[in-house]
This record gives structure tokens, sequence and C-alpha cells, in this order.
């Protein structure tokens, strides 16, 4: 098996770490193989010499890029094209040829680099937006194994699409894959509505098109977490984390809890307006509850994300500067990163779980929020209806990210539910995130990417 995707994962962090990149490590040190990506660096020569390590079975083998390249592929064209575009935001998108050169350019030497370690029986497995072409460049290179792709954020309809002068070339890349994965329904369907109506695939059965010789298969697997070893962390508090569950305990507190990276997608002004908004609409909910947010910042080149600090930064401080009292702070915004073994108390002890990206491939920490709960005395999923976690998580309060004054009655409705009805929804949401889970993704993943191709004709 080789997993490709833009950073390689610690191979030797512990299962008890957690998170989407160990369980995806896990599979791989069972089935053996290689893990290829960039190696984070952004100072290294193109072309340069790979760093390879060998951890049992497995071959952790990382590129290095030039600046320019980081410049081009990763700052440009991948976060400040595609990630835009996917999540909607064509009003950030900053097309520049230069970058879609050196996407173009990136792609085509991870290929040749890759190629040289490849087995005939290989299955290759390629993760998201920032690894589009490379199947189109393996195949030049002659290469005929198995190869799939996963995206891990939206894919967005034809029109947004189209918007894009490379989509074409996009689509061509993807349809060189055997399998293309996406999260939810709407990403399938705004796929497949771009084939039929700009490439030239023909659709053979309801997830396959066929293109000259060969066919792809179209399909959602939505991707879970490991819920079980997220319940276990959740219930070991570290001191530090009991006294601020007690603290607030004895004051009867409840607390709104957002954790995201810090990213316009993730919808943080609108958050914090809502819950400006609850404040000034439900007065008997001053010092009866704060919102904890953690929000580190991430691709801080990248302008767009510079602004949504700053926007953020104000707004936390209006609001607190409006609200606060010298006993209560309404607004606790934490920039730094959390650890995991932390951050699942810290949502267990939540009251509320508030996650309402504006637009988000899956959102892991809303499924997250779900495992660690009490199922004694759960807390409530406020979730916006544009998170890919919402096509399932019926038993969220689903809210739509950019109506301010309803989001803050669905967070009255969440802190003043009664017991049974927290613990009803909190069954069903625990039931899907548990039989849902990263497992259960990987080998619906791997089961289709491993099976041979059938024989199709062309329908009609
Ligand atoms: P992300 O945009 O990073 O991932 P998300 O799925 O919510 O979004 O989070 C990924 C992981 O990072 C979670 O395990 C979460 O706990 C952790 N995390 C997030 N913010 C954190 C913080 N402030 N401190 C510590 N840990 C934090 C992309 C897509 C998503 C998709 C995932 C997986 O954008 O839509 O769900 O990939 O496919």
């Amino acid at each position: 098996m080789v997993i490709v995707s833009n950073r390689v994962a610690d191979l030797r962090a512990s299962s008890q770490s957690g998170g989407l990149a160990v369980g995806l490590a896990d599979a791989l040190k069972e089935r053996g193989g290689i893990w290829f990506g960039w190696n984070g660096e952004r100072e290294g020569v193109t072309g340069g010499d790979l760093n390879i390590e060998s951890i049992g079975s497995v071959e952790r083998i990382e590129a290095q890029i030039s600046p320019q390249d980081f410049s081009d592929y990763y700052l440009g064209y991948s976060n400040s094209v595609l990630w835009p575009l996917f999540h909607y935001r064509l009003d950030l998108v900053d097309f520049r040829p230069a970058y879609f050169e050196g996407y173009q350019r990136v792609n085509e030497m991870f290929a040749r680099q890759l190629a040289t370690f490849l087995r005939e029986d290989d299955v290759i497995w390629v993760h998201d937006y920032h690894l589009i072409p490379l199947a189109s460049f393996l195949r030049k290179l002659g290469c005929k194994q198995r190869i799939g792709f996963f995206l891990h954020i939206p894919f967005p309809p034809p029109d947004l699409l189209a918007a894009s002068p490379n989509h074409a070339e996009l689509v061509d890349g993807l349809l060189e894959y055997d399998v293309v994965g996406f999260q939810t329904k709407t990403d399938v369907v705004n796929l497949k509505s771009y084939l039929r109506e700009h490439a030239s695939a023909v659709q053979v059965a309801e997830d396959r098109f066929s293109i000259g010789e060969r066919s792809v298969v179209v399909d959602r697997f939505p991707i879970g977490i490991d819920a079980a070893g997220f319940t276990a962390l959740a219930k070991q508090a570290d001191e530090d984390v009991q006294v601020d569950l007690m603290r607030r305990r004895v004051l009867g507190r409840r607390q709104i809890i957002g954790v995201d990276r810090l990213d316009y997608s993730k919808g943080l002004p609108e958050r914090l307006k809502a819950f400006g908004k609850l404040l000034s609409t439900h007065p008997e909910m001053e010092k009866a509850v704060t919102f904890l947010q953690i929000a580190p910042p991430t691709r801080e080149e990248v302008d767009a994300y510079s602004d949504i600090r700053m926007e953020l930064e104000g707004l936390a401080g209006s609001i607190n500067g409006q609200f606060a009292d010298f006993n209560w702070t309404p607004i606790r915004y934490i920039h730094r990163p959390v650890a995991r073994d932390k951050l699942a108390p810290l949502f267990r002890g939540s009251q509320v779980g508030f996650i309402t990206p504006l637009r988000d491939g899956m959102n892991l920490v809303a499924k997250e929020y779900v495992a660690a709960q009490n199922p004694e005395d759960p807390g409530v999923l406020v979730l916006s209806q544009f998170a890919g976690a919402a096509e399932e998580m019926h038993d969220a309060l689903i809210v739509n990210p950019y109506d301010i004054d309803h989001m803050a009655e669905q967070l009255h409705r969440a802190l003043t539910m009664p017991l049974d009805e927290r613990r009803r929804r909190h069954e069903t949401l625990m039931h899907h995130v548990t039989t849902q889970d990263a497992q259960a993704w990987l080998q619906s993943y791997l089961k289709t990417l491993t099976q041979d191709e059938p024989e199709y004709g062309a329908v009609g």
C-alpha cells in the first residue's frame, strides 16, 4: 500500500494520540508499504535528496521543495486558489499562471520520485487537493497500478469550478484515478454534473464513468473518527482541566466550546456575533455561560488568514468589552493549539459544541464533541448545515451559519434543552459516530480501490 499526502504522518506516534493520520498509519503498518509526501520545509531544492526512513515494514519518504515551489504550489495554487474555490469563496481566489505551473511542476516531480519505489502490485491512495494531478503524471510514466484519490474538502458545483481557468485540466486529472472519493453526496453530485456538462466521460453505472478504455468510480466515503479512542481520552482529565471544570461547577456556569483551525471557512466571526446576540437577547445568560473558542492560526503567509485573525481579535475584544464584568469574561479566545488529551475532556465538560463552518468537507470536531460526551448528561451539538457532517448528524441542532439571529436562538435552545431530549439526541448521534468511524471509512474506501474493474458497456 502506498499513501501519498502533502505531509507525511508521524509513524512513530502512539495510537493513543488518535486522529486520522494515526488510523491511516496503522493501516499502512498492517499491510506494509510507503508513505510519501513533502517534508514541510520551504528551503529545499526542487528534485533534491529524498529523506527515507524505514519503520518496520513501512518506508516514510519525504521530498523537498524549493522556496519558489513553496510559494507557487503550496501557498499559491493549493491555498490561494483551490482551498477558497473548493470552499465556494470565489471572492478570495487569487488566480496566477505561475501558481498553476508550480502546482503541476511539484506534482510531476513527486510522481517521478515516487515512481522509482513502486511495485507492480502496489495500491496507491492519494489524499487531498494538493495532489489532484499526481495520477496523470504517474500514468505518463507508465504506472498501471490502481490509484485512488480522496478529497478531504468540499468539491464545488460546476458553475463555480468553471470559474477556474484550469478546470478542465483539474477534472481530467481526477479522471486518471480508478476511484475518486468524496465526503458527501453533494460533492459527488457536483462532480457528476460537471462530467455530464463539460467532459467526455460517459456514465456507465450509478457510480462509474468510462473514459476510453478505462473507468473511474465516483462515490462518497464519509470520514469518521476513532470514536472509542476519543471517548476514552475524554474521560481522563488532567488536573488543570479538572480544576477548570470544578470552578465552573461551583459558579454554576456553563460553557459553549468551538475548536477549529483559524480559517475563513470555519465561520468564526459569525459564531462570535451569534454569541454576542445571545447575550443581548437573553440577559439572564450573562455570567451564566462562557464561550471558549480555540483557534490556532494556520497558513499565516496567505493574506486572507491574517485578515480573519484581525477581524476575530477585534470582535472578541468588542463583545468582551460590552459584556464582561470584573468576575466574568464572556469569550475566552485561545490562539494556541491545545493537545488532544486536553481537548477531549474540555469537550466533555462543555454543555454546547458550537461548530458552524460556512463550508467544510466533513468537520471531525463535530464528531469528536459527540464522542466525548457523558451519555448520562450529554451536551448539545449546534452544527452548521454546510458542514459535511450535517448530511448525517440530523440530531444536532442544525443552523444556517449566515443567520446570526437563528444561531443565537439555537444556542439558547441548546443551553435550556431538557435532559431527556439531550439524551435522545446524543444516543442517535453517538450511534452514527461509532458505526461510521475511521475504520469503517478506511475499509470501505480500500475495498472499492482494490476491487477489479468490471467490464461495462456504455449506458444508452
Ligand atoms: P480540517 O479543516 O483541519 O480538516 P476538522 O475536520 O474539523 O478540520 O479537524 C481536523 C482535526 O484537527 C480534528 O481532529 C480536530 O480535533 C483537530 N483540531 C482542529 N482544530 C484544532 C485546535 N484548535 N487545536 C487542536 N486540534 C484541533 C480537513 C477538512 C475537514 C475534514 C478533515 C478530515 O477541512 O472538512 O473533516 O480534513 O477529512
